[in-house]
């Protein structure tokens, strides 16, 4: 096994692995501080990532020298802020290869998209006795707002299984169709347990049952290359923020032909054409749903990382990242007594586990000791838990930044955790 981890270390190195880490790492400030004395290892990257400094710049360039309102000014720095606001709208167009920019809506994150969606969308098409299919592994996110809108106006909620490796099973997801399912919302890749959804394949059987699907992608767009019109999904989200962008933005896409039917989700500035106290008309797509100002800064920042994600390629970093994945699941395996939770055939970079009569929270503790930066607990997805019988799981998740030799500095203090607290 020793033999092993110097091949996988040397493989990093091979000149056909060409992946720099070492020079990314040097763009992210943050990575290079000590805690406690020990050198940082940041493996928190499902629950938000760290930002480059192109992305800091960017923002901190914006407030030093375009700050100005959007939309609406006749003056020099207003038409720059606009111009710059939605050019960041066809980067992220580009990004998810969407038809149209008038697709591309900035929200809040993940979150507040899927809540557009579940009202704008749940309330005007969905009525009592609908069904709506969600699964098991779903975050907390895409489940709260599907109740709220089933006690709203009466509708059902369904469950899609998953089995004890943490994947979808696709035999029972095809058994929960029927002549009242009216929408399906699925994780794309869940950030519990890692697992990578066979999505495309899901929305094809939705979509033979005349059912659109929105796919939130929270945990998807950090990882791989999102191509909306070859996935055909109806709606797809995600947040800046875990995509090495601010925090506080993010993106709603939908499909044209469905925006337009869709009503407001919220009033106000920007999303009007006019407006008098008998009637008021609705802007176009896509202001129609972005009323008020928004975080103008904080879209310019994820045009930044979407930039420095396009430099360095979706394609490397998904190669790269299964390359440390599979690692981090080989060296931590062997420890006695821990159980990975979620060992899916395709995964993305996250490694939920247990060690045996340890809890979560102090496997934490002990690590932030040795500088190490895990999460503990439920992860906003208690189903999932209940489902595999824990309350709570220690998640180291990966990102690009990461290197095999903080792989190792997780196993040494996973090691330490066992003396310390066995
Ligand atoms: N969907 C998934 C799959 C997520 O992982 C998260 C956040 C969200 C939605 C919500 O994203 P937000 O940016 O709107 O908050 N997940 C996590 C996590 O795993 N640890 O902290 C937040």
């Amino acid at each position: 096994m020793v033999q092993h981890k110097s091949a996988l270390l040397g493989h990093q190195k091979d000149a056909r692995f060409s992946f720099e880490v070492e020079r990314y790492r040097k763009d992210f400030p943050i990575l290079s501080q000590r805690v406690y004395g020990k050198p940082l290892v940041y493996l928190d990257n499902a629950a938000t990532t760290q930002k480059p400094r192109q992305v800091i710049e960017a923002i901190d360039a914006y407030y030093r020298t375009e700050n100005a309102n959007i939309h609406r000014g006749v003056f020099y720095l207003s038409e720059r802020a606009t111009k710059h606001y939605e050019e960041v709208r066809e980067k992220v167009r580009d990004f998810i290869h969407a038809a149209s920019s008038k697709e591309i809506i900035f929200v809040r994150g993940a979150t507040e998209g899927i809540n557009v969606v579940s009202q704008s969308y749940g309330r005007t098409f969905l009525k009592p006795g609908d069904e709506i299919i969600i699964s098991h592994m779903e975050h907390h996110s895409n489940i709260v707002p599907w109740q709220i809108l089933c006690n709203q106006i009466g509708a059902r909620l369904r469950v899609a299984p998953i089995n004890d490796e943490g994947e979808l099973v696709v035999g029972d997801y095809a058994k929960l169709f029927n002549s009242k399912t009216k929408f399906a919302a699925l994780s794309h890749v869940s950030n519990a347990l890692g697992t990578v959804n066979p999505v495309k394949q899901l929305i094809q059987m939705a979509h033979e049952a005349h059912v659109p699907v929105l796919l939130d992608g929270a945990q998807a767009a950090p990882h791989l290359a999102i191509d909306v019109q070859d996935l055909d999904c109806d709606f797809y989200v995600f947040s800046a923020h875990k995509m090495y962008g601010p925090t506080g933005v993010g993106v709603l896409y939908g499909k044209q032909a469905w925006l337009e039917k869709m009503p407001p989700y919220h009033g106000g500035g920007d999303m009007i054409s006019s407006v008098t106290f008998e009637k008021t008309t609705y802007n176009v797509l896509p202001y129609k749903f972005e009323a008020g100002t928004p975080d103008i800064a904080g879209v310019i920042g994820l045009g930044a990382a979407v930039d420095y994600l396009h430099a360095i390629g979706m394609n490397a970093i998904q190669a790269y990242e299964q390359h440390l994945l599979m690692f981090a699941t080989q060296t931590v395996s062997k420890i006695k007594g821990l159980k990975i939770i979620g060992t899916a055939q395709a995964k993305a970079c996250v490694l939920s586990f247990v060690l045996d009569g340890l809890h979560p929270h102090d496997i934490g503790t002990v690590l932030d000791r040795e500088g190490v930066a895990i999460r503990a607990g439920h992860h906003c997805a208690m189903p999932i838990m209940e489902r595999f019988k824990v309350p709570a799981t220690a998640r180291a998740s990966f990102a690009f930044y990461n290197t095999t030799e903080e792989v190792l500095v997780l196993e040494r203090a996973l090691h330490r955790a066992l003396e310390i607290l066995k």
